[in-house]
Formats: structure tokens, C-alpha cells, sequence
């Protein structure tokens, strides 16, 4: 650790260096080092390869990104990564790419305890996020992971691996997967809409959830949009989706048991990000925000169940059954996402 921060930084010594968050993907650490009787705290991670294999594209995404952002009228921060001693944003070693974030003190991500208040502040942030971004080119970003969005794409490799069946759980999985086939109509809507032209490409997050929100411990408001690693062109539905996603069950996306849904948040939800956003969303976008809900929460029983049924190959798992219990959750909130009659 001490000779990776080093790459980064001028300091004596490191005071602390100790995992944090709850990432699915790559690996996280808080770092704090002393110079001159200083002390600075900052994020160190390791980007999983596996999965984001252009990792340069990853970080000069970012990179444009949290400049352009910094420059316009974005009321929070989205912090820029620090760079090595020789200007680069990644270095890299045996064990992987490395980077690292200023760490923004006294803040907390409103995960697990999230009220319709934290709702709309979070929304608000995220809309102002895509508002800061509404006049940046999209084209001009790399997709850091191809098809992430791509509906049509995810059925395939999910069809593909019932077929393979390379873990052996098709058989026990029954109920999950002809649960999943019933959702099918929902995608095929969506992508009828993406193809329609009804969405224009934007800049989107693509991973709004509400671990992705700091939130300042003394004001109780968001002070920042971290986790830029999927910043690239797609559509807004998804980025609201991922709100609904994670703000309205009553409980986290591992959870077992039926979910149940809190209207009250998809009301803050909804309020948050259109104060930010209805100046520049077209009608349709905004018709269609809550139907985002519902898609990005069968996508992810999707990804879900594809990775349990492929043996566990894409997300850290804590035991042997988190993907199946992940996306049981997932699809009893898809259930219940679809009875709202605003769909
Ligand atoms: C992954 O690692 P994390 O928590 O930032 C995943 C998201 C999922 C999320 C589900 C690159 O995000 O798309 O929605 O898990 N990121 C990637 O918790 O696949
Ligand atoms: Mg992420």
C-alpha cells in the first residue's frame, strides 16, 4: 500500500490504510498519510481489469468528465482523481491498475438509511449531474463497458448461458428464470423506445445508486456524485431507474423476503430530479423516467441471475447463494414496481 501511495504522494508515513465500501467490483481503500505533521486522507483503488479491460479509457472518462464538470454551474463536487508523479491518472504494477481520489471528510453515503428527504437531495444531485453534462459530447467518451445498458445484448448472454448451463444450477433455478421470461415484455418495450429515437443519447452515470451519493454528516445535504466508472453515452431513463432501484424498496438489494415499495420516495425521487432536470428532458423522457425504474430493476435480476447461473464470475460474493438471493430481491421489486399504475 505504502509504496503504491507513494507513487501519488509526498509523505513520512501511512497512519491508516484499511478497506471501505461496499463495492461490487473493484477494490477500495482509505489511505491517510502524514507529512510535515499533516495529516490527509484519500481513496486508493484497484480497478478490476476483469471487468472494465480498457482501464486508461476508464480514467480519461473521468477524467474530461470531472473537468468539464468543474467548470460549469454543478453545485456540488464529483472529486478529480489525483495524478502520479508523472502526471499519469492510473499506475500500474503486478497486482493491477491503481488510482486514487482525494477522501471528503465528515460526509456518509445515506445507504440503509435513506428518507424521503435523502431521496430528493440525492435525485436533485444526480440531475444536476446530468445537467452539467447535457451540453458535453457524448460520442467523445468511451464506452468503458460495451453494451452495459444494451437491453437486447444482456437477454442473449442470458439465454446463452441457460444453454451452457456451465454451473449446473439451471435445474434448481426453475422459478427464478421463468420469473425472469415473464419481465421479458419490459425490455422488449424499452429497446422498441431506444430504437424508436423517443431517447436521445445523453451523458449518463449509470450507476445512480444511493451508495453513490456523499451526503455531509453536519448539514444532512449531498455535497457530491462519486463513482464515475460508467460515465458514458446512454440514456436517462437508466440513471433515474437506478434511483428507483435503490431508493424505494423498504429494504438493500440482498436482502431476502418480499419487497415492499415506498411511494413516498419515488415522489421525492421524481420532485429531486426533475428541479434539476425538466428544463432540458423532453416529454418523453420525463413520461417514461418511472418505467426506467422498473427496466433497470429487471436488468439487474437479470444481471443477477446471470452470474449465478455463469458460477459467480462478475460480482464479489459473500456467500454461495448471494447472487440467487440478489436477484429474487430484484425481481420481487420488479414485481411490485410494475403495479404502480404510473407505468
Ligand atoms: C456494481 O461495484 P458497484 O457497487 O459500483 C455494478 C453496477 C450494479 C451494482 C449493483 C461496473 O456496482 O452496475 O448496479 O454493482 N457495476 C458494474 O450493486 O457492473
Ligand atoms: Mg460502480
Amino acid at each position: 500500500m505504502e509504496s503504491i501511495a507513494s507513487q501519488f504522494l509526498h509523505f513520512e508515513h501511512v497512519t491508516e490504510a484499511s478497506p471501505i465500501g461496499d463495492g461490487n467490483i473493484n477494490d477500495t481503500w482509505r489511505i491517510s498519510v502524514e507529512e510535515q505533521g499533516t495529516l490527509r486522507s484519500f481513496i486508493l483503488q484497484r480497478i478490476n481489469h476483469h471487468i472494465f479491460r480498457n482501464p486508461v479509457a476508464v480514467m480519461q472518462n473521468i477524467d474530461r468528465v470531472t473537468s468539464h464538470i468543474a467548470s460549469s454551474d454543478f453545485p456540488y463536487s464529483s472529486p478529480a482523481p489525483v495524478r502520479t508523479h508523472t502526471g499519469e491518472l492510473l499506475h500500474e504494477n503486478d497486482e493491477g491498475f491503481w488510482r486514487m481520489f482525494p477522501f471528503l471528510d465528515n460526509t456518509y453515503i445515506p445507504e440503509g438509511q435513506t428518507s424521503p428527504e435523502i431521496a430528493f437531495e440525492a435525485a436533485r444531485a444526480y440531475g444536476a449531474f446530468a445537467r452539467a453534462l447535457r451540453d458535453f459530447p457524448a460520442d467523445e467518451l468511451s464506452e468503458t463497458i460495451p453494451g452495459f445498458h444494451d437491453t437486447d445484448r444482456r437477454w442473449e448472454v442470458f439465454i446463452d448461458v441457460i444453454n451452457r448451463d456451465p454451473a449446473g444450477r439451471v435445474q434448481m433455478s426453475k422459478n427464478e428464470i421463468e420469473a425472469m421470461f415473464t419481465a421479458k415484455p419490459l425490455f422488449d418495450q424499452i429497446s422498441a423506445l431506444k430504437s424508436s429515437g423517443a431517447l436521445p443519447v445523453r451523458v449518463t452515470h449509470n450507476d445512480t445508486k444511493a451508495g453513490n451519493i456523499l451526503f455531509s454528516k453536519q448539514t444532512r445535504k449531498a455535497v457530491a456524485v462519486i463513482d464515475l466508472d460508467t460515465v458514458m453515452p446512454g440514456v436517462i431513463l437508466s440513471d433515474f431507474g437506478d434511483m428507483v432501484r435503490t431508493f424505494v424498496p423498504d429494504r438493500r438489494e440482498d436482502a431476502p423476503g418480499n419487497v415492499i415499495v415506498r411511494p413516498d420516495m419515488l415522489r421525492a425521487l421524481q420532485e429531486g430530479y426533475l428541479s434539476s432536470t425538466s428544463g432540458f428532458l423532453t416529454e418523453s423522457e420525463k413520461n417514461y423516467l418511472v418505467l426506467g425504474g422498473a427496466w433497470i430493476t429487471g436488468e439487474q435480476a437479470l444481471r443477477f441471475l446471470t452470474d449465478w447461473l455463469a458460477g459467480d464470475v462478475y460480482y464479489k460474493i459473500s456467500y454461495p447463494e448471494h447472487n440467487l438471493i440478489r436477484s429474487r430481491n430484484q425481481l420481487s421489486l420488479f414485481n411490485e414496481l410494475m403495479k404502480i399504475n404510473q407505468l
